[in-house]
């Protein structure tokens, strides 16, 4: 009898995370996880017994995607500040009026937990019906403590009712809350003091991001919540270089961050300090996109010295109101120029090397978690290249179709 839990795809078109195999592959999952692949040339009847066995037809099969930036837990939305701005308002005139990332902030603070878990459930299912299978959420709309961790919480609870895996990143130090105005330095206190310890006790992030920009926070402000985070025993990430260049991307890798997103405005000085530390750069096309950014990330330099490049949605109501990976794909080649396969590898193995989850999904190799995906093509090529076709045929979490 076949084990409900031991299940072999064959004739699989592989793209295992970083490449596509030459020839159709047999992959078999044993409770959960990824347990051997081979070639469908060299697969025996022996090798069949105890499977429940699924012919995938030639189609491709990748690793579950990965989505590792979003901002999805949030109240509200700023769809007038959409029509505004296509009036001829800017995006700094609304702020200033009290829009942006703050009129967020107050719809945030005003929901309840289960209010603001109605409204990102649907977009974490938007996400997940286009392959998604491990996303990163962020607070970053309380900006008080009581608030983040609520946010968190939120994160926390999709990942338990939803099948998904939810990685979780506390921005307390995303934009200066009204309560601070003028004293940025005793905000970056609350966060390193207050909000990364809480968050910390209570097991609701696993990692610490900031938004290091001319509007935000500096440098310094930023090395502060760094070093908060490590001693905390939490991984680091940063918002960096995505309006200019202030050298945080440097100053992430220095600290070891996992990440550095947006990076539209890294010089080669930063581009070095990444491929040194190790750091993963993170691109954002949906947030270019919708700014209308003429700035392109150093892709060129990016991969002259090796850096590996992750590719998100960013999802969140005011830069990326986009609940779309494979969009990403599409806009990763298209306005920045990444290959399709290096925009596939953003969303499967580099987006999970920038969660520090590389030992755990984002590849089709024996030992990582079967999160699958199995697609209406037998090119990878054309999940890039096509929008809204090919079809997700199955979803696969943990070894079970989902
Ligand atoms: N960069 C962004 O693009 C978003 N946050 C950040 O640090 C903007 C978030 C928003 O406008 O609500
Ligand atoms: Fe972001």
């Amino acid at each position: 009898m076949p084990s409900s839990s031991h299940r072999l795809w064959v004739n699989a078109t592989l793209f295992d995370g970083l490449d596509a195999a030459a020839e159709p592959m047999a992959v078999a999952v044993k409770d959960g996880r990824i347990a051997w692949l081979k070639p469908m040339s060299a697969l025996s009847e022996a090798d069949r017994a105890g499977f429940e066995l699924i012919d995938a037809e030639g189609r491709l099969l990748t690793p579950g995607l990965v989505d590792c930036h979003t901002h999805l837990v949030y109240g509200g939305n700023r769809a007038g500040e959409f029509e505004a701005r296509l009036e001829g308002k800017s995006y700094e005139e609304i702020a200033r009026a009290g829009g942006g990332i703050l009129s967020t902030v107050r719809a945030t603070r005003a929901a309840s937990e289960d209010e603001l878990y109605a409204a990102a459930r649907p977009r974490l299912e938007a996400l997940m019906a286009d392959g998604v299978t491990t996303v990163e959420i962020k607070s970053g709309y309380g900006l008080d403590v009581d608030n983040e961790l609520k946010m968190l919480r939120v994160a926390r609870r999709l990942g338990r009712e939803l099948k998904v895996r939810v990685v979780t990143t506390l921005l307390g130090a995303h934009a200066l809350p009204p309560e601070y105005k003028d004293d940025a330095d005793g905000y970056i206190e609350l966060v390193c003091r207050r909000m990364i310890p809480a968050a910390a006790a209570e097991g609701l992030a696993d990692a610490v991001d900031v938004f290091c920009e001319n509007i935000a926070f500096s440098v310094a402000q930023c090395e502060r919540v760094y070093a908060a985070a490590k001693a905390h025993g939490l991984a680091i990430k940063g918002h960096t270089e995505q309006l200019s260049n202030l050298g945080g991307s440097a100053a992430a890798a220095r600290a070891g961050a996992l990440s550095v997103d947006h990076v539209e405005y890294l010089d080669e000085t930063g581009v070095k300090a990444l491929a040194e530390a190790g750091t993963v750069a993170t691109l954002l096309p949906g947030a270019f996109y919708i700014l209308r950014e003429t700035k392109v990330p150093p892709i060129a330099l990016l991969r002259r010295h090796g850096v590996p490049m992750a590719l998100a949605t960013d999802a969140n109501p005011g830069t990326s109101p986009i609940f779309s990976l494979r969009l990403m794909l599409n806009m990763a080649c298209t306005l920045f120029r990444l290959t399709p396969v290096e925009a596939l590898r953003g969303v499967t193995a580099q987006g999970a090397r920038a969660l520090g989850l590389s030992h755990e999904c984002g590849r089709i190799v024996p030992g990582m978690a079967a999160d699958l995906c199995l697609w209406e093509t037998d090119n990878y090529a054309e999940l890039a290249y096509s929008l809204g076709l090919p079809r997700l045929v199955q979803r696969i979490v943990a070894g079970e179709p989902a």
